[in-house]
């Protein structure tokens, strides 16, 4: 050969060979570009070293062949979180062996094009948001051993040419959309297959009959959480090589034979929980040596729990929550102490079936269980102290069963404890006092059970417990103020039909979070906490069946998202609350109480079976459909003739033309201002027991000085200074109506001091400033000397050295103090006392150290009442027709009640305001002895009968 043209022809081959690998390297560099442009986001930025720069052979997640140096053999970006579509470019990389885009966002289809892969073993996508259907080109792709899809939006029916794909080991689809009979069309022809993951998607279709033959390689089948039905067939139990099997949530049913034990000897996991499986669970159960995870939760499982764990050191959990096992027999619960080689155990749950027997105490040796749930069967016998010694403990459940005994202070051992519930069980002695060190503690249940004495104050060092009940056991004593701290997450508290008492502690309002709220059926007393109004997230509030008294507080306001609200069978007074009417509420319940006037017609108030409102005799008003009666016309509508004249009293005045009192300053800077907010405030409390104000007006006197005017409504029957010392052949005030007189006197002050947001003194509170109407209901009225005591105490320059009436002012206020409720207090007492003594504080006999509160105290405490009463109250008892044995009964018995009304009287009246009765507990007490004279009053009606 001529050497010129051998030259020429080496360097052609030099130049084809260079060519041939050039070229396809061409190829994959475009494809691998292609690729990259359609990823919009690379967070970690593994792209960037995809640049011309750098062979392609150095990319990052780029790895080529041995044999073929420039060819593209894997593709691995996995966990980096890019985003964006995957390009049809790549079934260009011909010689691809993995793609592996495991756990990123690749969105949009997975390009048909991957059907030209035929070098691919391993395709994965697992973990992205692949949609659309499997393209079955995939089907192509002979030599692929594991196809993963796992976790994506895929949809559409499984293709069936999947089937071809025999040499596939894996098929991972769990956790998608997929439709189809994936067992029979599919996955039965895949002779290899060890591994097949298919949970949570829509497949049906039962387990083929041949499967024990089709798929002798399969270790692990995960078809939970589909649409699969049948029973478990036979030829099952061939495969022989199974570890992991799960079958929840389906709708399988059958019974398990008797020797699965024997026949799946490897069997590490078993669920089969949420199905329909039937019949006595297999002795042999107890020869799965390999056993970890046994999960038969909610299937119709029935008969004895024979099992024993002797012989499976890696048991992590047993679950057969929700079946009919157990006898109630007494060794019921004999498999428990299989347990005790388990060292590995950490949850055992057997919740909602029959099982009876008590808890060995074997159950302590069991140190890494973190969850012991038993609850709802009938297990008795006291819980053993051994299971105090499980420090590892977080769930421990054991509610609605018979347990008996106590709870003991060991408890506190379980110091990792988040979920402990007894609920519902006989339990009973005194709840431990010592909670501090559970840090865990989110949720405690300890109601329906016999525990007495007190709750204790460290419960309230559960930083994190959220939900707290202790209803319906026979809890006593009072709230720890400690229960209620800054730091609580509170969500729920149940604290309701116990013996609990006293007032709820204002530190209430630190609840912040709490939603249900529930303290019906003890005998909580004194006012609604106003604080509870801090508790704005509330959506549920019982508060009924205890000895509240006073109003619905104002600032119950901003309870904007209760949907039910009880407050029945209390002795709460006052207005219905108008804000009720915004509420989001389902259920109002203000049954057997003492509101008064009229009630709303708007938002629940409208619901018939939404309001409960029976047993309140002073309400009127609402939509016709509630059958109450109409509301006393409006003073705002016109009035009906002489009755509603009303009278004009001039109560303000300029300094200049008042007697010896200093009202307010109208030259001061703001006070008439001041003047005309306060009137507008009194305008708009409206109460049953107080005059209604029908207008404010402000004018100029004869003198040329500012003058203001509040304008009342006028009153039939005059004032009870007339009655009191009325000519007695007239009319009498019955005892009757002197007790109703006092509750109204005591409702108004209630509302005044209480009721209206800002606090009103009245300050001038006597016999003559309350008016009787036409029905005998008193109303307080004359305002001259109100103050507001928020703005009294705040600010000095509206507070005022108010004397009041004397004889009737409390002696606090003659030595200068500030206006209180407490001097309302002692003003009320006064009138109280001389309504039955019916002898005026100012009478010639109350000087020189003697007044009406001594005179009626020591009258009381040497049992003199009889010789200072007012002696018509023992006549027009209307017990003429008795018999003498009658009428001293009925005597002896209006005593008692004179009596508790002149103690009330001279508590009220104390010297010193601290040791005065709130006005609340008079009403309290007052109409107790209502109810006690009314019944009295029963009595006689139905003896004369
Ligand atoms: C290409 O990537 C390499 C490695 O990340 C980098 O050092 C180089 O600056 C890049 N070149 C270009 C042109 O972006
Ligand atoms: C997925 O990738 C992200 C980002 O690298 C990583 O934080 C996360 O742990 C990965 N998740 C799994 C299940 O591998
Ligand atoms: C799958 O296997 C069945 C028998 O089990 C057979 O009838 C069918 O033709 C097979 N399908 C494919 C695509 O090989
Ligand atoms: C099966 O397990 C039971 C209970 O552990 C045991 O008594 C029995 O000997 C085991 N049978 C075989 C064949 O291992
Ligand atoms: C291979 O990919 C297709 C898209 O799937 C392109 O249309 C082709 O041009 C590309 N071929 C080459 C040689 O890059």
């Amino acid at each position: 050969m001529n050497p010129k043209f051998t030259f020429v022809f080496i360097l052609l081959i030099h130049f084809l060979c260079l060519f041939h690998s050039v070229f396809p390297f061409t190829v994959d560099h475009v494809a691998l570009v292609a690729i990259k442009s359609r990823i919009t986001l690379d967070p970690r930025g593994v792209l960037n070293t995809w640049n011309n720069s750098l062979p392609v052979c150095e990319w990052e997640g780029v790895t080529c062949g041995t044999k073929h140096p420039h060819r593209v053999v894997g593709l691995n970006l996995p966990n980096n979180n890019l985003v964006g579509t995957l390009s049809p470019y790549v079934g260009n990389l011909s010689f691809l062996h993995v793609l592996n885009l495991y756990n990123n966002s690749f969105r949009g289809h997975i390009p048909p094009q991957i059907g030209n892969l035929l070098r691919l073993r391993s395709l994965q996508l697992v973990k992205n948001t692949f949609e659309g259907e499997i393209p079955a080109n995939v089907s192509r792709c002979l030599n692929l051993k594991q196809l993963q899809l796992s976790g994506n939006n895929l949809g559409g029916f499984i293709p069936s040419q999947l089937s071809l794909l025999t040499k596939l080991q894996v098929l991972s689809l769990s956790y998608n959309r997929l439709k189809g009979d994936i067992l029979n069309k599919v996955a039965i022809n895949l002779t290899s297959l060890q591994i097949l993951l298919a949970s949570n998607n829509s497949f049906h279709g039962s387990i083929p009959d041949n499967i024990g033959v089709a798929l002798q390689n399969l270790a692990y089948i995960y078809i939970s959480g589909n649409k699969m039905s049948g029973i478990i067939p036979p030829s099952f139990y061939n495969l022989s090589r199974l570890q992991q099997v799960s079958l929840e949530k389906n709708k399988f049913h059958g019974t398990l034979p008797l020797d699965i034990g024997f026949r799946l000897p490897q069997l590490t996991a078993f669920f089969i929980g949420k199905n329909s499986f039937h019949g006595n669970l297999p002795t042999s159960l107890s020869n799965l040596t390999q056993l970890e995870q046994l999960g038969l939760y909610s299937n119709k499982f029935t008969g004895k729990f024979i099992f024993s764990a002797r012989n499976m050191p890696n048991l992590l959990f047993v679950e057969v929550n929700s079946n009919y096992l157990g006898t109630r027999e007494a060794d019921d619960l004999s498999f428990l102490q299989t347990f005790a080689n388990c060292s590995k155990l950490y949850r055992l749950e057997a919740s909602f079936n029959n099982f009876g027997g008590i808890l060995p105490a074997s159950l302590g040796n069991l140190s890494e269980l973190t969850v012991f749930n038993f609850p709802y069967n009938k297990i008795s016998g006291s819980i053993p102290s051994s299971l105090y010694n499980l420090i590892n403990l977080r769930v421990l459940g054991l509610q609605g069963n018979q347990f008996t005994g106590n709870l003991s202070p060991q408890i506190q051992k379980l110091t990792k404890l988040e979920l402990f519930d007894y609920n519902d069980n006989y339990l009973s002695g005194t709840l431990p006092n010592s909670w501090g060190n559970f840090s865990h503690l989110s949720e405690v249940n300890l109601a329906n059970n016999r525990f007495e004495g007190t709750i204790p104050s460290s419960l309230g060092s559960c930083n994190n417990l959220l939900y707290l009940t202790i209803s319906n056991n026979r809890l006593s004593g009072t709230l720890p103020p400690q229960l209620f701290q800054a730091s609580s997450m509170l969500v729920e508290l149940g604290l309701s039909y116990n013996q609990l008492q006293g007032v709820i502690p204002v530190e209430i309002e630190q609840l912040r979070n709490l939603v249900v709220l529930d303290m019906s059926g003890n005998s909580f007393l004194g006012k609604l906490p106003t604080t509870l109004g801090s508790c704005n997230e509330l959506v549920e509030l019982h508060m009924g069946e205890n000895l509240f008294t006073g109003f619905i507080p104002q600032s119950f306001k901003s309870l904007t998202g209760l949907r039910v609200l009880n407050l029945s069978h209390n002795k709460l007074s006052g207005p219905i609350p108008r804000f009720l009417e915004n509420f989001p509420l389902v259920g109002l319940d203000l049954s057997f109480d003492n509101f008064e006037g009229e009630i709303p017609r708007k938002g629940v108030f409208m619901n018939l079976s939404g309001l409960k409102i029976l047993g309140n005799n002073k309400i009127c008003g609402g939509i016709l459909e509630h059958h109450l009666p109409t509301c006393p016309p409006n003073n705002d509508s016109k009035g009906k003739g002489s009755k509603l004249s009303v009278v004009v009293i001039v109560i303000i005045a300029v300094a200049s033309l008042v007697a010896a009192v200093k009202v307010i300053n109208l030259e001061e800077r703001g006070a008439a201002k001041s003047f005309m907010a306060e009137c507008e405030t009194l305008r708009s409390i409206r109460h049953r027991n107080l005059l209604k104000i029908v207008t404010v007006c402000s004018s100029t006197d004869f003198q040329g000085n500012d003058f203001k005017a509040l304008v009342y409504e006028f009153m039939t029957n005059g004032s009870l200074h007339q009655w009191i010392f009325m000519d007695a052949r007239v009319r009498i005030l019955s005892l009757l109506h002197r007790v109703d007189i006092a509750i109204d006197v005591a409702s108004a002050l209630d509302y005044l001091h209480n009721g209206c947001g800002t606090p009103i003194i009245h300050c001038d509170l006597k016999p003559s400033n309350i008016l009787l109407d036409n029905d005998m209901v008193a109303h307080v009225g004359d305002f001259g000397l109100a103050r507001f005591l928020l703005r009294a105490t705040a600010n000095n320059s509206s507070s005022i050295a108010v004397k009041g009436t004397v004889g009737y002012a409390a002696p606090e206020y003659g030595l200068g103090s500030m206006v209180s409720k407490e001097g309302d207090v002692y003003s009320f007492g006064i009138v109280l006392l001389e309504m039955m003594i019916s002898k005026s504080p100012t009478g010639e006999m109350f000087e020189r150290g003697l007044n009406l509160h001594n005179y009626a105290n020591s009258a009381a405490l040497s049992d003199q009442l009889v010789n200072i009463i007012d002696p018509r109250l023992l006549e027009n008892g209307g017990t003429s027709e008795g018999n003498e044995g009658e009428i001293l009964t009925e005597v002896h018995r209006k005593h008692k009640c004179i009596r508790s009304i002149i103690e009330i009287g001279v508590k009220c009246s104390m010297e010193s305001p601290q040791d005065r009765m709130k006005i609340e507990d008079a009403i309290g007490e007052l109409q107790v002895t209502k109810d006690a004279l009314l019944k009295q009053l029963h009595v006689i009606r139905a003896k004369r009968v």
